[in-house]
């Protein structure tokens, strides 16, 4: 499952109002967005293609990695076709036997995965379809590895002794505050992966920024990582800054445009160097993780 992104620059009212639960955005806040699309893809949604890309591998490498079983994956897109239920009620029409669910984003929160595997599990359980979940991979050590290879490589841009002297910002979208007060473990999971990569690294410097968050009129997790590199800056202690997105596993708009558009220009006015590592895509580091993670959770293995 996965998050889902317009077909076209035409889908995106559509699309806008399925995340907004219903409600259509108002005239501005769709010109809002369409720009947004529009500076990074003209006309192209990168998480299509990714999506598609990423459910592809997972399929070859579960059926190479593991013979006796025949495995086949299903798409379900939490806000664009083809939906969740889509997926599920496709498995069923082809006759499939025992369903896993798994999301591409590695870390659980009620309010993303968890909203993925209820309306999964519900359409299965209205079809009969067994099914099981994985709730979330996020120290999977392959997982770990490949981001550790992604940060690792990006420091080399910093040029000798990056390791000590830039400041690693781990970042992952912000969800509504009120998340705290359900003890919901998205925000350890975060600090967890980001911890294990810097520790692999060995980084001297190293700290954890939400991005992306909505403007809905109730607080959001922050600091916001444009406020984090104003803070860099106010410091003085460095000018050199690395992001590395763990929430997220494709190139889509809260990467290609929230960081390398806007922490970009941020990062220019405020004087600053600032580099992302490569997102995950079809690393086979990233496929290993998940294709462990679903046969760990095979009934009939
Ligand atoms: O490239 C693309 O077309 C899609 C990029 C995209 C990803 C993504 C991932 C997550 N979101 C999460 C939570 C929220 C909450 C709201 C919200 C709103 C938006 C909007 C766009 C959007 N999100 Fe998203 N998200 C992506 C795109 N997201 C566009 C609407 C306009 C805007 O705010 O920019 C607020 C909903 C509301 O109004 O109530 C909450 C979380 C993730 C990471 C986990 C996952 O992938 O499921 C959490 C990719």
């Amino acid at each position: 499952m996965s998050y889902g992104t317009p077909e076209n620059l035409e889908g995106i009212e559509a699309y806008y109002t399925h995340i907004r639960r219903g409600h259509p955005p108002t005239a501005e806040q769709l010109e809002d967005l369409r720009s947004r699309y529009e500076a990074i893809v003209g006309g192209v949604f990168p998480l299509r293609e990714n999506t598609d890309k990423q459910v592809q591998a997972l399929e070859e490498r579960l059926n190479e990695k593991y013979p006796n079983i025949r495995f086949a994956c299903y798409q379900g897109l939490k806000h664009a076709a083809p939906f969740i239920e889509d997926g599920v009620e496709k498995m069923v029409q082809d006759g499939v036997k025992e369903a896993v669910g798994i999301v591409l984003a590695p870390h659980y929160s009620v309010m993303s995965v968890g909203g993925y595997i209820k309306r999964a599990k519900e359409k299965a359980e209205e079809l009969g379809l067994p099914i099981s979940f994985v709730q979330s991979y996020h120290l999977h050590p392959a997982l770990i590895e490949a981001l550790t290879v992604r940060v690792e490589e990006a420091l080399e841009k910093f040029g000798e002794g990056a390791k000590e002297r830039v400041q690693v910002v781990f970042t992952a979208h912000s969800l509504p505050e009120k998340i705290l007060e359900m003890k919901d473990p998205y925000p350890e999971q975060l600090l967890a992966t980001s911890k294990a990569i810097a520790e692999r690294v060995g980084l001297g410097r190293w700290q954890f920024g939400w991005q992306s968050a909505g403007q809905t009129g109730v607080p959001w997790l922050g600091p916001d990582i444009l406020d984090v590199m104003k803070t860099i800056q106010e410091e003085g202690e460095t000018k050199e800054v690395l992001v590395c997105p763990v929430g997220f596993v494709s190139d889509h708009l809260e990467v290609l445009y929230d960081l390398d558009i806007e922490a970009q220009k941020t990062a220019r006015e405020l004087g600053l160097h600032l580099e992302r590592t490569r997102s995950l895509n079809t690393d086979p580091l990233y496929m290993e993780a998940l294709s462990d993670s679903v046969y760990g959770k095979l009934e009939g293995k």
